[in-house]
């Protein structure tokens, strides 16, 4: 299937939340926004900022993409406020245990389509 924006919506944007360090974030939100079934996601961002200011980077600086080598990625010319979840080594599935690491970074997304909005997270720096 391919990527899409509804699917980048529900994986990587909590617009209405602020972020927050509270060390439950990650094992709610993961599970919550569908994540954690059949397998427990591995490194997951969630980003803490509106839709038009992420879309808005689909027009930002164009870059190669580190997980495709497409060259459809796009770097964020600000830093925005983003919350990373990873999965912890003693994580058993069903059990998906996270990490939640809020950080202010720059992020770099795939976009994709007509019109052109954002369908993959490639990394944060
Ligand atoms: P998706 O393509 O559905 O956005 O790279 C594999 C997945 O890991 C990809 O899912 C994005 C996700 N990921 C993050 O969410 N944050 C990161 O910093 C990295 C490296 C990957």
């Amino acid at each position: 299937r391919k990527p899409s924006a509804e699917e980048f919506k529900r994986q990587h944007m909590d617009p209405d939340s602020p972020p927050n360090s509270r060390p439950t974030y990650c094992n709610r939100m993961m599970r919550r926004q569908g994540m954690t079934k059949g397998s427990c996601k591995r490194v997951n961002t969630f980003v803490h900022e509106s839709w038009a200011t992420v879309k808005a980077i689909c027009s930002q600086r164009q870059m190669t993409c580190k997980t495709t080598r497409r060259n459809n990625c796009h770097k964020s010319s600000s830093t925005l406020h983003i919350t990373e979840c990873r999965l912890k080594g003693s994580s058993k599935y069903p059990n998906c245990d996270y990490t939640t690491t809020d950080s202010q970074k720059h992020i770099i997304i795939a976009c994709d389509g007509n019109p052109y909005v954002p369908v993959h997270f490639d990394a944060s720096e």
